[in-house]
């Protein structure tokens, strides 16, 4: 009897249903990422790069989940995912040039490491906040299984990244529309220095599937042929059979979480046992004994790797640094907006603010026949405020989508529609729920034009605004927690003519918008408009009333508050700009107005400081300080919270206020 040698390799590489070329194909393009990173280590040494955050020792899971999908299905890794890159056959220096912060890189240099996209290798990159990337996930699925196309789309998340409400939300809603989304958890042992007894209490996280009504699976993550076969099966079955999967991978980080912090904490014995799981050296020690893996084999890899690695480092050492142009800087916040105007016939209607809205939101669902709306109970129910009752039969239910409670993931899911050639519009039941949106509006939809040239074509409805008596968390207008985010634009009607014009114009825009719709105006506020499609250009003010005396600027339910003060004041000669949009601002009509007449109110529901109020005056009080002949007045509300019972309301909104002041300002 013969004695066999015990295998010098930790993992069971059976069953095994793959020919000897597709074997050796895995083994090289785990190597791949790895040869890079030892060459990336060198060069944080000597200070050419910033900062790095490595994968090594986790290299099975990228390869072997990008290697199961097709090169069309979209994959959403994080910041150990090198090997997505590589087998996805990025040109190297292209790589090397955005970790240099290089003009030849995917971000032109604004943005580091894998946080970037490219539609070319259909390679969606996270932003730092990472629990984002789920919600996004969900929305290129939704487009894919919308249009029938039967992809898959992968997302990746660290164990630290499922503690997140993103995480929560995202399975959700990807649990509750069925979209074939692959979660993929790299449980690496440690988030930063936290450990996973101080991250989660479950035993394992692939138990949260059950939680979610969700098909879950462990997979050995440091076996690249369990990685690579079995995520190939469940692929082809959700493609078959559209539906979420959640994989738990488990792996170890066996360097710091980045390279400056370290391993101290991690106890000697764990990653000693975790060196010995290798996936690149236990694979290679199979492949050896299997005979399918040669020594000149293995030494012609590494060679043939190394001066692909060489040659295309030098080609990025060779290109400039990223060179400041403030002009192609600015120019790239926003995607250009094809100006389509579209005029109005003559024949009109007396719609109200809210009838204006719905017409619009009809209007543009006619046109674009890839817009999807998601909202909560904005379905059969008609949302809350009634505006798309009958949109579900009329547009099915497939566009007309209600959502769980959850406005992260579903803005994350609109910029997701984006990516994969949809319009969204996102309703908020009301604007001040958008807080619980905030993170993927101010840091994914802003900036990923400005970025990686994807544009987020997304509009959020925001019913917002004072004056029905909803305290502090249904009557907020909350748009200065916007205006400032350069890449966001930013819509406030006061008319239902501008209302129906500026909504369609939204939607045709590429670009992200938040279209503010004041409740107290919704029902209250009439006005004959044309009754088939138009736009009105977003970025224009309006002059409702022309005077010589003083020039009132304002905007929402503040044009009408302005109005009536001037009329019972029966005050003469003054002039109301309603900005209608904010972002961006229309100061060539300010401004112009200010030359004209030298006093100036500027008046916003808004409590005053940080306010849009505050920087029209700024702005005033710097270009045009010579025309001035009295100080620039600013109106707003009280600096509380807003109140809820009707006397304490109306001391704090400003409308008494604004009669003083305008008084004042007429005898200034
Ligand atoms: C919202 C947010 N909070 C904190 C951080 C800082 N941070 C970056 S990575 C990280 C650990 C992530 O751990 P995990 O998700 O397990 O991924 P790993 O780094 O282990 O691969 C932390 C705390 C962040 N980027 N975003």
């Amino acid at each position: 009897m013969s004695l066999r040698k015990p295998p010098s390799y930790s993992f069971n590489y059976q069953p095994r249903d793959l020919d000897n070329s597709e074997l050796l194909d895995l083994y090289r393009s785990m190597l791949k990422p790895r040869l890079i990173e030892e060459k990336m280590l060198i060069l944080l040494r000597q200070g050419k790069i910033s900062k790095w955050f490595s994968g090594i020792g986790q290299e099975a899971i990228s390869v072997g989940v990008t290697k199961a999908l097709t090169p069309d299905e979209y994959i959403l890794p994080m910041h150990r995912n090198l090997g997505v890159f590589t087998s996805r056959n990025i040109p190297l220096h292209r790589l090397f040039s955005q970790w240099q912060g290089k003009g030849g890189g995917f971000t032109k240099g604004r943005d580091r490491s894998f946080h970037f996209g490219t539609q070319e290798y259909k390679i969606i990159g996270m932003i730092s906040h990472l629990g984002p990337q789920m919600g996004v996930a969900d929305g290129i699925a939704l487009a894919h299984k919308i249009r029938n196309e039967n992809k898959v789309t992968a997302v990746f998340t660290g164990e630290g990244g499922t503690s997140e409400g993103d995480f929560h939300e995202a399975l959700n809603i990807a649990a509750v529309w069925d979209l074939p989304v692959l979660f993929c958890i790299e449980n690496n042992g440690y988030g930063l220095s936290t450990p996973v007894n101080e991250q989660y209490r479950c035993t394992h996280l692939a138990d949260r599937g059950a939680g979610y009504g969700m098909e879950a699976h462990i997979i050995e993550g440091n076996n690249i042929l369990e990685v690579y076969q079995k995520t190939c099966k469940i692929a082809e079955s959700m493609r078959q059979n559209p539906r979420p999967v959640l994989l738990e991978f488990k792996t170890f980080r066996i360097r710091g979480h980045e390279e400056a912090s370290g391993t101290k904490y991690v106890p000697e014995e764990i990653m000693n046992s975790w060196f010995k799981k290798d996936p690149i050296e236990n694979y290679r020690d199979y492949l050896f004994e299997e005979g399918i893996l040669t020594a000149q084999l293995q030494e012609r890899y590494e060679q043939e790797t190394k001066a692909e690695i060489e040659e295309n480092l030098a080609k990025a050492n060779a290109e400039e640094p990223a060179g400041f142009y403030e002009t192609k800087e600015l120019n790239d916040v926003f995607q250009d907006a094809t100006n389509q105007n579209f005029n109005s016939s003559t024949i009109k209607e007396k719609l109200r603010f809210v009838d204006a809205v719905s017409q619009a939101l009809r209007q543009s669902f006619q046109k674009h026949k890839n817009l999807i709306l998601m909202g909560q109970d904005v379905a059969e129910y008609g949302g809350v405020f009634k505006i798309t009752e009958g949109f579900a039969d009329e547009f099915g239910k497939e566009r007309i989508r209600n959502t769980p409670i959850c406005e992260s993931a579903v803005v994350g899911a609109a910029m997701g529609l984006s990516i994969n050639g949809m319009k969204a519009i996102v309703e908020m039941q009301f604007a001040d729920f958008v807080s619980s949106g905030f993170n993927p509006i101010v840091n994914y939809l802003a900036k990923v034009n400005y970025r990686w040239s994807q544009n987020a074509d997304v509009v959020i409805r925001m019913p917002c605004g004072a004056g029905v008596g909803a305290g502090p968390f249904h009557s907020q207008t909350n748009e200065a927690w916007f205006i400032k985010t350069p890449g966001l634009k930013v819509i406030y009607p006061a008319f239902p003519y501008d209302a129906k014009g500026l909504l369609n114009a939204a939607v045709n825009d590429p670009n992200p918008v938040l279209f503010f719709e004041h409740k107290a105006l919704y029902r209250s506020i009439r006005q004959d408009i044309p009754t088939d499609y138009y736009t009105v250009e977003i970025g224009k003010a309006s002059i409702i009333r022309e005077g010589e005396n003083i020039t009132v600027i304002t905007y929402g339910a503040g044009v009408h508050w302005a109005l009536e003060a001037i009329e019972e004041l029966e005050l003469e000669e003054i002039e109301v700009i309603d900005l209608r949009s904010l972002q961006p601002l229309d100061t060539e009509t300010i401004f112009k107005s200010v030359r004209k007449t030298g006093k100036i109110l500027v008046l916003t529901e808004d409590s005053l400081f940080g306010s849009i109020a505050s920087e029209i005056a700024a702005q005033i009080s710097e270009r045009c300080f010579e025309y001035l002949d009295a100080p620039v007045f600013r109106v707003g509300s009280l600096e509380t919270p807003i109140p809820f019972a009707p006397a304490l309301e109306e001391g704090y909104l400003p409308k008494k206020l604004l009669k003083e002041k305008l008084l004042q300002l007429t005898e200034y």
